[in-house]
């Protein structure tokens, strides 16, 4: 199986990146992590992906907060499917890392998930790899049958309690 890349562009992100990692985990799916930063490391960012692909990885998460380039500059050196995570920032909430992520501009895409959205991240990286993988596929599939009874219990519980 094709690995997962994790970049982050400070330990400061491992707490939001800890759900990525959790997700991966759970499905079995092999992964590296590392810091890399787009400004403070940036050659390091680009030997990662320039040499990506031929190093297993099928696809890239990127998590970046602040003025976060990361996942683009990241994405400029590769042509794996790259995932960005913008991370929340003390000063901005997020939003400017959301903005620096998502509006990439015509022809180097970067997928971008929701401020702190690392699971979802993840969970794309593992579809992603589930287009050639019956076996993930199929876990895909069992825990999204999970959410939703998961769901229909809640939904059962406040119909019991409110509508009588
Ligand atoms: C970004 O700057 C990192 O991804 C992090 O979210 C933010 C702050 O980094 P630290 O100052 O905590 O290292 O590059």
């Amino acid at each position: 199986m094709k690995k997962i890349g994790i970049v982050m562009g400070s330990d400061s992100d491992l707490p939001i990146v800890k759900k990525a990692i959790d997700t991966l985990t759970e499905f079995d799916v092999p992964f590296e992590i590392h810091v890399y930063s787009a400004h403070r490391t940036p050659v390091e960012a680009k030997e990662f992906s320039a040499n990506a692909r031929a190093n297993g990885f099928g696809a890239i998460i990127a998590a970046a907060g602040m003025a976060a380039h990361l996942a683009g500059a990241i994405a400029a050196n590769t042509t794996l499917p790259v995932i960005g995570i913008p991370v929340c920032s003390k000063n901005l909430g997020g939003m400017e890392a959301l903005l620096a992520t998502v509006q990439m501009p015509s022809g180097i895409p970067v997928a971008t998930v929701a401020i702190d959205g690392a699971t979802n991240a993840a969970l794309l990286a593992i579809q992603m790899l589930a287009i050639t993988d019956k076996e993930l596929a199929d876990k895909l599939d069992a825990k999204r049958r999970a959410a939703t009874e998961a769901v229909l219990e809640k939904n059962k519980n406040i119909e019991a309690q409110f509508n009588k």
